[in-house]
């Protein structure tokens, strides 16, 4: 068993999904790699199982039905705590994070508990997203940054590197969100119990091939979430997570 497990969650990947297992072995050759596929209709599960066949040390987890984001990964992170990995990873499997970063986040969780890869720190960027998810993510990221009084640039990143022992710390039940708001609240949990975060620019790429998953739901979910989150953060009776320490938090530029 590897230090690191990479988390690449699918819901109709089949374009996709042979060259990001591709380009992570690639990236980091010692990485185990856990599929988690929500029963995809367009056979994605199948690939990543033929995959199993030539890459021992890639595996697939079937889910049921579509269940989110948050779902997924939940069972990833409990499938990383069981198996005593150092680090766990997520990545998309669009191919819009870059897998060659994972030697540098993998080297800075060596002294963080969460490493972002950050569209929205100096050094970071977007390419080939249009005008409105650019907009819905800078906004709903400065939204949440203040409604959270948070220090997270950006919260809604799915491209992430954890110390499997802050995930296990921490109550992963509790954590309800289902959709993209899973990263934020994810983010947030544990820099308000004190953990360390570090920001790592990355370069986001549009995907190329499948559809994106995002819908109106998904925005306004996270909308609801946060603004009730941080109506509870303002209240007398104080937060709706425990703080453990002061929060620590950095960016890298590059
Ligand atoms: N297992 C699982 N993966 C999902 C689900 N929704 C999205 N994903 C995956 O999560 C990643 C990000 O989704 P994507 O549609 O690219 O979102 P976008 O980048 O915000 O447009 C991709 O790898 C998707 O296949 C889901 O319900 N279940
Ligand atoms: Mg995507």
């Amino acid at each position: 068993m590897g230090d690191a497990l990479v988390l690449v969650p699918t819901y109709n990947e089949a374009p996709n999904i042979r060259d990001i297992v591709a380009r992570i072995r690639a990236a980091v050759p010692h990485a185990d790699i856990l599929v988690l596929d929500d029963a995809s209709p367009d056979g994605t599960g199948s690939i990543a199982d033929a995959i199993t066949q030539t890459d021992a040390r890639v595996a697939v987890i079937h889910r049921a039905e579509k269940a989110g984001l948050g779902a997924a990964y939940r069972e990833g992170f409990r499938y990383a705590i069981e198996k005593r990995y150092a680090i766990v990873v997520e990545i998309d499997a669009d191919g819009s994070h870059d897998p060659a970063e994972l030697p540098t986040m993998l080297r800075l969780a060596e002294t963080a508990d969460l490493v972002i890869g950050s569209r929205w720190v100096r050094g970071g960027s977007v390419v080939d997203w249009p005008r409105h998810r650019l907009a819905i993510s800078r906004l709903g990221n400065r939204y949440a940054r203040a409604a959270l009084r948070s220090r997270i640039r950006d919260l809604t990143a799915g491209f992430r590197a954890y110390r499997t022992e802050a995930l296990h710390e921490m109550d992963l039940d509790a954590v309800s969100s289902q959709g993209y708001c899973f990263q934020v609240e994810m983010a947030w949990r544990l820099e308000r119990s004190g953990c360390r975060v570090v920001e790592h620019p990355i370069t986001f790429v549009e995907r190329t091939e499948g559809d994106s998953k995002m819908h109106l739901g998904i925005v306004t979910e996270a909308l609801w979430r946060v603004t009730a989150w941080g109506i509870a953060l303002r209240l007398p009776s104080g937060s709706p997570h425990t703080r453990r320490g002061p929060a620590e938090h950095s960016a890298d530029p590059r």
